[in-house]
This record gives structure tokens, C-alpha cells and sequence, in this order.
């Protein structure tokens, strides 16, 4: 023991987001809720595997003709296609000009990842601008892969609002070629997007200094209920010929978190820059995972090429979407009836998976201590892990914490 070569070792925190189902875990209270992490939850609490999903696994595993060779380095061709068409729209130029180039990924991480890699060695500006406050792996992501991060600011606690003044300043004062990260919709962890007219300005700003966008779209559909809409704000940047990086996930829309299942989408000016793009892709992904996996991309391309399968995911999206919102407007009225101090209005104004809510470190502690409710020490609550039966319970624990622990 004494003579491990790993005895200076030291032991690392647990992640800040990851680590909240671990102490969760450990946690023996038959009323313990966990709104950590953002995954989807019934109303029994229950994770959901989509109907749709189901069918098509059973499809492809009746379908003796499949088998499990290795994927291409770039992934499941028809998962690329199908993935890029998704989110900058069926009938767009850039797509039918064949200037996409399309790698699969694991997951959204992985997509940011390999994109972060691919801008460091290939693109003159090695800064990334990232939103002040933003997911909390994307710094690490970024720096890992060889970026330098700044921030721009994005969210006013004063109004629980965006900070547009602000950010138009911060990306005003970027140096021209800086890459900007953008959340697609949703923002995590603020609930705050920008409207469309603001989306408008900032695209103009952007292109104007030669800021190249990367969107990490992880929500799409899910924040709305619809995919379209919810993919407004890429095809903004698609549809103004410029060029863009995109990062998409599939965990939460399709509900397929375990099986890692993302795609890269670059968007370029040129089939002839595109094509060479790609080539240079593989060489980032063959010496870090080899080629991605199989299963996960099967189950998308099997829902996203069959009409049917496609509509009858858009129905459960929605209805993921809508139980969501619905959580906000029971939460909302929950401190409502309980007279619970503070404008509580921003739970039904944001938007996404979670609510930022505003409660700071101690009353996070507090209502983990008290009520063994687990969330991020943000206060950050994951809307989708909440239930009617759970509501009370969470707003009985705010209503503790803002009155007794602040
Ligand atoms: N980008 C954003 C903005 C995210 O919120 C997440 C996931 C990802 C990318 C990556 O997701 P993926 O790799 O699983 O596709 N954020 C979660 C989970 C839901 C996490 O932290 O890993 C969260 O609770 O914030």
C-alpha cells in the first residue's frame, strides 16, 4: 500500500452535476428526489423508454440481416444524412449544396468534443467564447481540446432575464474570428433564451465580425414540443450561407442518454471545403475512439427515415415537452398557495428542462439536509424529474429554505 506508485495521487471532487446521483444514491430517505441531472421522468418517477424506440430496437433485432462489424470512423452514413437534414431542415441549401459534412459522435459531449479538437488544430482563432453561466463540462471540454475559454456575459440575476446588452458588448469586443458557443434552445443551466428578433441581432454582430458559431443543441424538441421551432435559431445562421459547427444529441429528445448517440455537423462554404473538413474529422476521431457505436445510431436512422415512426416520436416529444411546463405551472402554483416570499414567476417564463431558480448554495444544503432533495449547488432543478405526486414536496422545501435557512 504504502509503496503504490499512485500514493500521490489525489482524491478528485465528484463532478458537479454526475456527482449529485451518486450522493443521491447513498441516500436511504424513501422520499429522496433527485432533480439533478436533466433526465426525463414519468409521473411514477419512472425513467421512459419512448414507444417509439422500442419498436425500433425490435425491429432491428428481427432483422437477421444485421450484424455488428465496425462503423465507418465518420459513423452510420444514413444517421449522418438524416441527423444533418434534422436540424437545419429538410429542404435546406446547405444541405442539398452538399456543404454539410456530418460526423456521428458520442452523444452531444462527444460532438462538442471532437469539434473543440478539429477548431484547435485547423482554425487561425483559438479562443472560444462561452456564456456566463453555461453547462458546467463545457469549459473542461473545450480546454481539453485545445481551446482557450472566455466568457460572454449572458444571464441578469436581477432579472432572472438575459443580459443582451451585455452580451451584444462582449461578442463586440471579441477579436474578429473568435468561435462562439451558442446554445440552440434552452440554455442550461438559465431556462433563458434569446427571441427571435434578438437571435437576428445577434447573427448579425456575429457575421459582421467574423465570429464563427458552434451550437450545442441538446434540447431540440424538447423545449417547445416542436423540432422546427426549436431549431430556429441554427437555421437562422444555415440559411445566411455562412459557416457554422453544430452539436446535437439525441439523449434527451429521443430519450437515448445510455447509448451515446450524437452527431458534428460542419456547415462550410464549399461541397470541395466540406469534403476536405471530413477528411480531416476522421483524424481526429480514429486515434481517440476508433469509430462510434453501432446500436444507438440504428435506432435513430431506423425512427428518423420511417414516416410514421418519425410522427409518432414528434407525439411523445411533445408530450415529454408538455409534462415539463406543466410541472413549472403546478411548482408555480404550489409557492403560490403557500405564500412562499419572492417573485417566483420565472419557474413559467423559462424554458427547457430545468428552472434556475435562484436559491443559492445554503438552501440547496439545506433542502438536501432537511428534505433530501438533490440538486446542483446552483440551485438548478431538473423540471423533468418532478411529478405531481413530488411537487408539494419540492415546494414545501423551498418554502423551508427561502423563510428559515437565507
Ligand atoms: N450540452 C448541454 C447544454 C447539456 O446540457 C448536456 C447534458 C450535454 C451537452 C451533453 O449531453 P450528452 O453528452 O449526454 O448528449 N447535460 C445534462 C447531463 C443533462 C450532464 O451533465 O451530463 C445536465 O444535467 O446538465
Amino acid at each position: 500500500m504504502a509503496d503504490s506508485v499512485f500514493n500521490h495521487v489525489v482524491r478528485a471532487p465528484e463532478d458537479p452535476i454526475l456527482g449529485v446521483t451518486v450522493a443521491y444514491n447513498k441516500d436511504t430517505s424513501p422520499n429522496k428526489l433527485n432533480l439533478g441531472v436533466g433526465a426525463y421522468r414519468t409521473e411514477e418517477g419512472k425513467p421512459l423508454v419512448l414507444s417509439v424506440v422500442r419498436q425500433a430496437e425490435q425491429s432491428l433485432v428481427n432483422d437477421p440481416s444485421r450484424v455488428k462489424e465496425y462503423l465507418p470512423i465518420i459513423g452510420l452514413a444514413e444517421f449522418n444524412k438524416l441527423s444533418a437534414k434534422l436540424i437545419c431542415g429538410a429542404d435546406s441549401p446547405a444541405i442539398q449544396e452538399n456543404r454539410v459534412t456530418t460526423v456521428q459522435c458520442l452523444s452531444g459531449t462527444g460532438s462538442l468534443r471532437v469539434g473543440g479538437e478539429f477548431l484547435a488544430r485547423h482554425y487561425h482563432e483559438r479562443t472560444i467564447y462561452i456564456p456566463q453561466p453555461t453547462w458546467g463540462n463545457h469549459p473542461k471540454v473545450f480546454t481539453l481540446a485545445g481551446l482557450s475559454v472566455k466568457y460572454y456575459r449572458y444571464y441578469d440575476p436581477g432579472t432572472r432575464g438575459l443580459d443582451f446588452q451585455g452580451l451584444l458588448e462582449d461578442l463586440g469586443s471579441a477579436p474578429s474570428g473568435a468561435v462562439v458557443l451558442l446554445h440552440a434552445c434552452a440554455h442550461n443551466p438559465t431556462g433563458v433564451d434569446p427571441t427571435v428578433e434578438q437571435w437576428e441581432q445577434i447573427r448579425q454582430l456575429m457575421r459582421s465580425k467574423q465570429l464563427l458559431p458552434f451550437f450545442d443543441s441538446a434540447y431540440q424538441g424538447f423545449a417547445s414540443g416542436s423540432l422546427d421551432a426549436d431549431a430556429q435559431s441554427v437555421r437562422m445562421f444555415v440559411a445566411d450561407g455562412g459557416e457554422c459547427l453544430v452539436a446535437q444529441s439525441y439523449a434527451k429528445n429521443m430519450g437515448l442518454y445510455g447509448e451515446r448517440v450524437g452527431a458534428l455537423s460542419i456547415v462550410c462554404k464549399t461541397s470541395d471545403v466540406a469534403g476536405k473538413v471530413e477528411s480531416q474529422l476522421k483524424l481526429v476521431i480514429r486515434p481517440m475512439y476508433s469509430n462510434p457505436p453501432l446500436h444507438g445510431a440504428s435506432i435513430v436512422a431506423t425512427i428518423l427515415r420511417d414516416k410514421d415512426m418519425y410522427n409518432e416520436w414528434t407525439i411523445e416529444l411533445k408530450a415529454m415537452a408538455d409534462r415539463i411546463i406543466s410541472m413549472r405551472h403546478q411548482l408555480f402554483e404550489a409557492l403560490k398557495t403557500r405564500g412562499t416570499p419572492g417573485d417566483w414567476s420565472h419557474i413559467i417564463k423559462q424554458i427547457g428542462m430545468f428552472t434556475f431558480t435562484g436559491l443559492n448554495s445554503e438552501q440547496v444544503a439545506f433542502m438536501r439536509q432537511e428534505y433530501h432533495i438533490y440538486m446542483t449547488s446552483d440551485g438548478r432543478i431538473s423540471m423533468a424529474g418532478l411529478s405531481s405526486r413530488t411537487v408539494p414536496h419540492l415546494a414545501d422545501a423551498i418554502h423551508a429554505a427561502v423563510t428559515r435557512a437565507s
